[in-house]
């Protein structure tokens, strides 16, 4: 059955798409649509055509899957040169979202009308990719040079109005019916004839245009490959007739398509969106009304976390038995919403109606009608068994409890209820309010209802809910326990702080891990090592990081930690104290300090982080490998350009880097670098991770 068909409504040609979920363009529907106005344009009782799409949208681009696929005719390029020569006027009908390969559908038609709840937008730049099928030489003709490059290099859609605004649609429609629209518009459209946007001149240009552009990019597209590209591409547009400026785009688009950075953000992409396949939670499984959500703690997380729901329109409790500490919460909520007024996010009239959905207490009687309880209070056992013991007492049957411990057993918390079924972790990345991340931690009596219920939440505060099993510091922080430690050793060894953190700032890392450790704090991780008792009988295990705790200098926050930060500063500097500290450590403790290479730098850290991921995978305790690659994309400022820590493994070959867990297990032991099982597994057949994925979803 064949996803686009053609109907003659009088003298005007309706073709429509229907090919769910988002009638991405796919090998079948791009067949369709070019038989279609084959078919349309040499009917001599056509006098108009209307493409229209079924469904929730419009095209949402290229079909994203078949880029790992060889390519098959008709190519969309053509297509859209195919509807732009069309003797009879084509419209384009839009509703939802037009991206992509469907924005460039929509400029091959003469004209474009659109529902006005419609978003428009060439978000290529996401996928490592540019407009290939003529965008980067269509939208410069229709709205100018300076829009087209802010809104590819962006890849944010923008709305219908502003699309009207700019002159990328010819109307906005507003009637529900936007077939019916669309044919009147395309009846008046008959005596205007076809305009071809292929013809139309490139709107004067300021000069340094470019010039500003690629400074821009420089310092926002750290390290990227394709938005150069597009400035390349929407450049040429200004210079060349059409037909050479897509010659040269479609050169430029499969150097994109070709390249790692792209496979990696198409992996990231649809990674995001397998998140939500869990096996045995499926449509069928009973989700509980969430309304009244408790927030329990009001310190810097829970504040954040207690903004996040008020956005996101739940009523919001919170709750603190310190009454400076709830003063100090709701005071920090009012300059989040301050922040946002500031931003331009967020009216001062929508604030004060969005407040007005949070009460404040200091008794946990207040929490019995509470749907939703989510405890941010110390990271310490005993209290949050204390914590959960209380809630078990007050809170209402049916009630979700939920911890957002960052590392504790959720299982032992759960233990000190009756009703541990009930109970979830739900951990929140700090800023709370920013961070798109939440860990979904499922203990083992956790029902599936409480499971696909968090989910809902997850996707309600418009984050990414990754469910995870229940062990010390989940899947995140486990791993990160492997790339601190390794970090750890190599000062000790040589490296200085700057020297590590800068090669993994260069090789994508949103941050070092000493300017990470400084921005978090130093005592948060030094409490939790105390905390803990199966640390290994190792000197040498987190030395500098428990010395300058010990010390007080606990980073940012204290004006001094691996780094000195100058008052009201977050710029790291070195500090030749903690050189000279580091290094009378290192002969405390026997260590000959060497020269150490970036290659050292990044495999120690990176495959120590892979190492520990496919143990967890091994475990059972991610799903798959590309959940841990969106934990670390979205929690820990993992380069998305390179797929996340198991993706980027991949590419670099299971083998080599078993090969090299093994070299490092022979240097340094096999404490720390004994290969995972899995990983073994995986190399000796010759597999991926994204093989282990396949066979195991
Ligand atoms: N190709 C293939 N599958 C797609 C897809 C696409 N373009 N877009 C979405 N899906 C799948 C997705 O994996 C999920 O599947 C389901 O549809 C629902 O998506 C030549 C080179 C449209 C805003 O980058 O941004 O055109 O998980 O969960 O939240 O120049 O999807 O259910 O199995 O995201 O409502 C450019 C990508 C392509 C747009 C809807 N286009 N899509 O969001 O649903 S490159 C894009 C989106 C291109 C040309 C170039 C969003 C959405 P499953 P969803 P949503």
């Amino acid at each position: 059955m064949t996803p686009v068909r053609l109907d003659l409504r009088d003298n005007v040609a309706l073709i429509s798409i229907d090919s769910p979920p988002v009638n991405a363009l796919s090998h079948a529907v791009r067949e369709g649509l070019m038989s279609c106005i084959e078919n349309a344009d040499a009917d001599p009782d056509v006098q108009a055509i209307v493409i229209i799409c079924d469904g929730r949208t419009f095209i949402a681009g290229a079909d994203i899957r078949e880029f790992a696929m060889p390519p098959q005719a008709p190519h969309l390029p053509d297509i859209v040169d195919r509807i732009d020569a069309c003797e009879t006027p084509v419209v384009a009908a839009i509703h939802g979202t037009a991206l992509g390969g469907g924005l460039e559908v929509a400029m091959g038609c003469h004209y474009r009308v659109a529902l006005a709840s419609a978003k428009l937008g060439l978000p290529e730049v996401k996928l490592g990719l540019l407009p290939g099928a003529s965008g980067t030489q269509r939208l410069p003709r229709l709205v100018g040079a300076e829009m087209a490059l802010n809104m590819m290099l962006s890849g944010n859609p923008i709305p219908a109005q502003a699309a009207l605004d700019a002159g990328l649609i010819d109307k906005i429609v507003t009637t529900d019916d936007l077939a019916d629209a669309a044919l009147d518009f395309a009846s008046g459209a008959i005596d205007k004839g076809p305009r071809h946007v292929r013809d139309l001149p490139v709107a004067d240009v300021a000069e340094e245009l470019f010039d500003k552009s690629r400074a821009n990019i420089a310092k926002k597209a750290r390290g990227l490959f394709s938005p150069e590209r597009i400035i390349r591409c929407v450049e040429l547009s200004t210079q060349l007739p059409y037909a050479k400026g897509c010659k040269a785009e479609r050169e430029l688009f499969m150097e994109c398509k070709d390249s790692p950075q792209s496979a990696g953000l198409r992996h990231a992409f649809f990674a995001e969106r397998a998140v939500k396949k869990i096996p045995g939670i499926g449509e069928e499984t009973q989700v509980r009304d969430i309304e009244k959500v408790a927030v329990l703690g009001a310190g810097t997380m829970g504040a954040g976390i207690a903004y996040s729901c008020l956005n996101a329109g739940y009523n919001v409790h919170l709750l603190d038995n310190n009454k400076e500490g709830l003063e100090r919460g709701h005071a920090t909520i009012h300059k989040l919403f301050e922040g946002g007024i500031a931003r331009g996010k967020i009216s001062k009239e929508k604030m004060l109606e969005t407040i007005e959905r949070l009460t404040l207490s200091e008794i946990y009687d207040d929490l019995s009608d509470a749907d939703l309880v989510i405890e941010a209070v110390f990271e310490n056992m005993a209290i949050k068994k204390e914590v959960f013991g209380k809630l078990d007492q007050v809170c209402k049957q049916g009630a979700i409890l939920a911890s957002n411990t960052s590392t504790l057993d959720v299982d032992e918390i759960a233990a000190a209820t009756k009703r541990p079924q009930d109970v979830i972790g739900l951990h929140f990345f700090s800023p709370a309010h920013i961070m798109r991340l939440i860990e979904i931690i499922r203990g083992k009596e956790t029902s599936a209802e409480v499971i696909a219920t968090s989910l809902k939440l997850t996707r309600a505060l418009g984050k990414i809910g990754v469910v995870v099993g229940n062990c010390f510091g989940f899947v995140g922080n486990r791993m990160l326990y492997s790339y601190g430690r390794e970090n750890q050793f190599l000062l000790l060894e040589g490296a200085p702080p700057e020297q590590i953190d800068k090669v993994l700032y260069d090789w994508g890392m949103a941050m070092g891990p000493n300017a990470v450790g400084d921005l978090a704090g130093l005592d948060v991780g030094y409490k939790a090592r105390q905390e803990r008792s199966d640390l290994p009988d190792d000197p040498r295990f987190y030395r500098v990081a428990d010395m300058l705790a010990e010390l007080g200098r606990f980073g940012q926050k204290t004006g001094k930690g691996m780094y000195i930060y100058e008052e009201g500063s977050r710029q790291p500097t070195p500090d030749p104290q903690v050189q000279i500290m580091i290094e009378k450590e290192s002969r405390a403790l026997g260590i000959e300090r060497r020269d150490i290479s970036e290659t050292e730098i990044i495999e120690r850290c990176i495959y120590g982080l892979i190492n520990e991921g496919a143990r967890i995978l091994g475990e059972g305790i991610a799903l798959r490998a590309s959940d841990i690659d969106v934990i670390w994309i979205n929690g820990y400022g993992f380069p998305r350009h390179r797929g996340g820590p198991m993706h980027y493994a991949d590419t670099v070959g299971l083998k080599n880097i078993y090969k090299r867990v093994c070299k490092f297990r022979e240097e340094f032991g096999a404490e720390y670098w004994e290969p995972a099982g899995l990983l073994k597994e995986l190399a000796d057949k010759g597999n991926s991770f994204s093989d282990f994925d396949k066979d195991a979803n």
